[in-house]
């Protein structure tokens, strides 16, 4: 039997932080083994801002070390890089001619993103497409993201459903998959909001390749509340803030820990006491991440992305040729 398509992309914008590996990319090492995986550093998307030529040479490269790093096997999933295969922006504008513009303007990224901008370009708005079409185009069934993409998914299947009805069935319409822990791992400095790689502040983020004292000291600093201990019970005259249930959800996302262990493990200690355990927890999940890192990053990356887009590349083609004839768009 033929296993199902995964496909997931990471935007090469920005030092990955432990919420990109919670939320996506440790769901990904999970995966390969039970489906045909097809893992993407989404350049095309980072470049909707702006973003230094060499610097954004360099980040694609080290998100796909990161990959492997993080115990992705490129000879069982394929990886590969966005812009290498152009079925990916041609159905983007295939898509886009489908695709209401309301739809787009709902997005709340796209909001919030274009709110930072002074001159908004209009990739930007068109995102969300181009990220229905990367998806679509291997005819993906499985979407492993974190929670902030689930509102592009939901349009996703919206495009999908749009084409399929006007031109008749050509695209599979893909299920989103969340980690059951680390769905949305939240700013240390701020846990009312989500942490990411372009927020700046030294204290907001981990990032994957952080030096480990330093990352300790992050959390040490995290923000918590004004309880002294942790306190489980909903009912609690004050219930537990946003910062330490983050730093619960971190400490249970890394480590696999039931709720009942966490229970057993975290009720009554004081907020010191749980920051040294997420500390501890962190930094021994990332050592081996960066052992591998520099391993990696000095390799025959290259030769593997070409690898994947090879591999991959007669999905994508006929993907484009099978939506070009549906349209009418001349394809001989
Ligand atoms: N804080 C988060 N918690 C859980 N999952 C997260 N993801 C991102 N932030 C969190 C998931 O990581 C994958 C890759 O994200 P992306 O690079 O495609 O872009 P993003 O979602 O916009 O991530 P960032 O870190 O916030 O980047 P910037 O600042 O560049 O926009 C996705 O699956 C995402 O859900």
């Amino acid at each position: 039997m033929t296993k199902a398509r995964v496909f997931s992309g990471v935007q090469p914008t920005g030092h990955l932080h432990i919420g990109n590996y919670l939320g996506a990319i440790q769901n990904f090492v999970r995966l390969q083994h039970d489906y045909e995986c097809i893992f993407c550093v989404v350049d095309l998307h980072a470049v909707t801002v702006y973003q230094e030529p060499a610097e954004l040479r360099a980040k694609i490269r080290e998100i796909a070390a990161l990959f492997i790093a993080c115990g992705i096997d490129p000879k069982v999933a394929t990886l590969m890089v966005q812009s290498s295969v152009s079925g990916h922006a041609e159905l983007g504008w295939l898509l886009t001619c489908v695709t209401p513009l309301g739809w787009l303007e709902r997005m709340t990224q796209y909001k919030d993103k274009s709110a930072k901008q002074e001159t908004i370009g209009s990739g930007l708005l068109n995102y969300p497409v181009l990220m229905a079409a990367d998806i679509l185009l291997y005819q993906a069934k499985i979407v492993p993201v974190g929670d902030d993409q689930s509102q592009h998914l939901e349009l996703t299947r919206d495009i999908a459903q749009r084409f399929n009805s006007l031109y008749g069935d050509t695209f599979t319409v893909p299920a989103t998959k969340l980690p059951t822990h680390g769905a949305r791992v939240m700013g240390l400095d701020d846990p009312e909001k989500k942490m990411s790689k372009s927020a700046t502040g030294t204290g907001h983020a981990i990032g994957l390749l952080d030096d480990l004292a330093q990352a300790k000291k992050k959390i040490m600093r995290a923000t918590t509340d004004s309880n002294p201990a942790v306190d489980f019970d909903p009912g609690a005259k004050n219930p537990m803030g946003a910062g330490v249930r983050n730093l619960l959800g971190i400490y249970q996302a890394f480590s696999g820990a039931s709720n009942d262990e966490m229970q057993a493990q975290f009720a009554g200690l004081r907020y010191g006491d749980l920051k040294k355990k997420v500390a501890e927890m962190v930094a021994q999940s990332l050592e081996p991440i960066q052992a591998r890192y520099r391993e990696v990053i000095s390799g025959n990356l290259d030769e593997i992305l070409r690898a994947g887009s090879d591999r991959i590349l007669p999905v994508a083609n006929e993907t484009v040729r099978l939506t070009k004839e549906r349209m009418g768009v001349y394809a001989p």
